[in-house]
């Protein structure tokens, strides 16, 4: 239906005859001459229609067009200084493909500012705003650079299942479903499988997935429904293994999202690019770092999200990072499958980008005496894991992995909220759209 974005409309088109496609994003009636604002997904052009070189009846048509409408544009591309790209279209024939009620649910140029709910109630058309659909062009980049990266280092896609009979990351947050006369629960990750694929010899693999946490948190950086890249490799020495991976990786997406110019331009935001390794600093000298500012964690708690914040900030104060692992965590707070490294601490490392954590992993524990101990330690039924605990019998290589979450890394490289980068968040009071 069209020949050209509006962003594609050049000088060098100039007399050209050229088909566009979009909505009406504004209307202008100076009486002899009358003005539309098509947009489409690269941009806006302008139509100018001139009382006496346009016919009357598409006079009419742009008259009676309301905002929002679906028109195709039939026209010749003028040079025009005054038009917003010192270029406009003169159109030979305008089609109204579909109307546009109005009143408008919400205004897609912006004038009139809308709360956070009214805008994902109607996201369909807060996406139509250049400067929301910017976000999401930037998160496909991300996403399609993970893969290419992770394909072109040897890492097989896997998939796997969504619905779960048993818990992975502890038992609280978990989804239940019924599944025929039984019952089963929504995946919060796909850890067991994962590491169920290192006994297939397939021995890298990874998976861009969705987890469900049934967590009742309301926050700026939680959602129940998450997206992430998981990934699983075999044959380690220890974490520094998949620490390494996992570092390069991010740093290949943030390179790819910092190149995405004309969305940051729009979104006016500005990307640094972390160079090679990531600093690493131990759980313990997080502990010390934050009670130097008096933050006051006692030793095997998890750091809470103001001593996450505060911890962004002395590594940006101490170490000019704005990325950083932290490792070595007590064994005591991680889940039952992390190797520990001792009786106290686990081979374990979280990776914090500007105060919040984006990923975490962990070499994993092979031996299946080991990890039979750990679930009944945890107060978990390893009968309920005997499908998983199956692969560690015949033959487990070393193995770890990690989960990043690709709303956490958006949400912090763009510094905004995790609502505002995901197309339909789902939290503890949103089920639609
Ligand atoms: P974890 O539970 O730490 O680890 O999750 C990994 C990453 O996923 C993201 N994430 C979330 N983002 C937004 N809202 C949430 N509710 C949420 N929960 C998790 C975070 C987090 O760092 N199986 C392990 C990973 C592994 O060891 O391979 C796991 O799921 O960015």
């Amino acid at each position: 239906m069209r020949t050209h974005y509006s962003a594609n409309i050049t000088s060098k088109l100039e007399d050209e005859i050229v088909l566009l496609c979009g909505w009406v994003h504004e209307k202008r009636n100076l009486g002899k001459v009358k003005f539309l604002v098509l947009r489409d997904r690269e941009g806006f052009i302008q139509v100018t229609a001139k009382k006496g070189a346009t016919d009357d009846e598409m006079l009419e048509v742009i008259d009676s067009i309301s905002k929002e409408s679906v028109i195709q544009v039939k026209g010749r591309v003028k040079l025009n200084q005054k038009a917003p790209n010192g270029l406009e279209i003169n159109p030979e024939k305008i089609v109204l493909i579909n109307s546009s009620e109005s009143p408008l649910p919400l205004d897609v140029t912006g004038k009139v500012p809308a709360d956070t709910d009214t805008r994902l109630n109607n996201r369909f058309m807060d996406l139509r705003k250049p400067k929301i659909a910017s976000i999401f062009k930037i998160r496909s980049i991300l996403i399609n650079r993970a893969r290419e990266y992770l394909g072109e280092k040897g890492f097989i896609e896997m998939c796997s299942p969504k619905i779960i009979a048993s818990a992975s990351e502890g038992g609280t947050d978990l989804f239940p479903i019924s599944y025929f006369d039984r019952e089963a629960f929504l995946a919060q990750s796909p850890q067991l499988y994962k590491q169920m694929m290192m006994a297939t010899g397939l021995d890298k693999v990874y998976e861009t997935t969705t987890y469900f946490r049934a967590e009742e948190h309301d926050t700026r950086r939680h959602l129940n429904e998450v997206s992430a890249v998981d990934l699983e490799m075999a044959f380690i020495e220890d974490e520094e293994d998949v620490m390494r991976v996992l570092e390069k990786l991010v740093c290949e997406m943030i390179k790819e999202a910092s190149g995405c110019e004309k969305e940051l331009s729009i979104l006016d935001k500005k990307i640094n690019n972390p160079t090679l390794p990531i600093k690493r600093i131990t759980y313990d000298s997080a502990l010390d770092l934050l009670a130097e500012k008096n933050k006051k964690i006692t030793w095997g708690e998890d750091i809470d999200t103001e001593g996450e914040k505060l911890l962004g900030e002395v590594m940006q104060e101490k170490h000019n990072t704005e990325i950083y692992f932290i490792t070595k965590y007590p064994l005591e707070s991680k889940p039952f499958y992390t190797m520990p490294d001792d009786k106290k601490i686990s081979r374990s490392f979280d990776l914090g980008y500007k105060g919040v954590e984006i990923s975490s992993g962990s070499q994993r524990i092979h031996d299946p005496v080991l990890l039979k101990a750990r679930i009944n330690y945890h107060n978990l039924n390893p009968d309920n894991f005997e499908y998983y605990l199956k692969c560690f019998r015949y033959g487990m290589p070393p193995h770890g992995g990690f989960g990043l979450g690709i709303d956490r890394l958006l949400m912090q490289l763009l510094d905004l909220s995790i609502r505002e980068v995901v197309y339909f968040p789902r939290d503890r009071h949103r089920l639609t759209p």
